[in-house]
């Protein structure tokens, strides 16, 4: 079972690569909204590992189904990323009215630049939050081990024209958040770092 889940995250990674970053070295193309035939996946797939040979459309959805975040969807035989994008040229996304609240998990180090600039997407498509504080320190973690959690008044930043996008249950999207609409809701001490 362990090998199973080892196999799926390292699958899971690859169709992350192929679907947010260079779809272009898996020879495939991304339609406007970010899908791609799940076939055409599976082929590029195949081409890549042997190992990746034998994987089907149920595997695709047994991957989605058990991973921790919620990656992937998959549609009408097609698949995108729900989030995450670097690729150049903008995906077609459809604001959506956000939560009065969103946080976002971030390192100590790059709270200056945030508040003269408020967040940006950086190397992303668009700014990325969590629904929850809880979610926001795991993606912080990433960053720092004792990451700095802001909280974004959304719904104000909204309704005085920031667009927000849903990613999937947990993560929103956005464009740039002026530092008006962001507290630093909790801060450790930076000796503690
Ligand atoms: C920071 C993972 C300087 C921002 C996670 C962040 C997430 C600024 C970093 C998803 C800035 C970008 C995305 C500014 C923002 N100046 N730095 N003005 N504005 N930043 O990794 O949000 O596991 O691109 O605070 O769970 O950390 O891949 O974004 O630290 O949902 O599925 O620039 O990736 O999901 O870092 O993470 P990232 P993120 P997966």
């Amino acid at each position: 079972m362990k090998i199973m889940i080892n196999k799926f995250n390292n699958i899971s990674r690859v169709i992350s690569h192929a679907l947010r970053h260079e779809p272009w070295l898996y020879e495939l193309e991304l339609d406007a909204e970010g899908w791609v035939p799940v076939d055409e996946l599976l082929c590029s797939l195949k081409t890549l590992k042997k190992e990746y040979a034998t994987i089907t459309l149920v595997d695709l959805e047994e991957i989605i189904k058990y991973s921790a975040k919620k990656r992937h969807e998959i549609k009408n035989n097609k698949i995108r990323a729900l989030y995450g994008h670097s690729i150049p040229g903008k995906l077609l996304k459809i604001p959506s009215i956000p939560p009065e609240y969103l946080y976002h998990g971030t390192s100590h180090q790059f709270i200056e630049q945030i508040k003269q600039y408020g967040l940006l997407p950086m190397q992303r498509q668009y700014v990325h939050l969590s629904v929850n504080k809880e979610i926001a320190l795991e993606v912080g973690k990433r960053k720092s081990q004792k990451p700095i959690i802001l909280k974004v008044e959304a719904l104000k930043a909204y309704q005085n024209d920031v667009k927000f996008y849903i990613g999937n249950d947990l993560v929103w999207l956005a464009d740039n958040i002026p530092f008006d609409y962001i507290q630093l809701d909790e801060v450790y001490p930076n000796k503690q770092r």
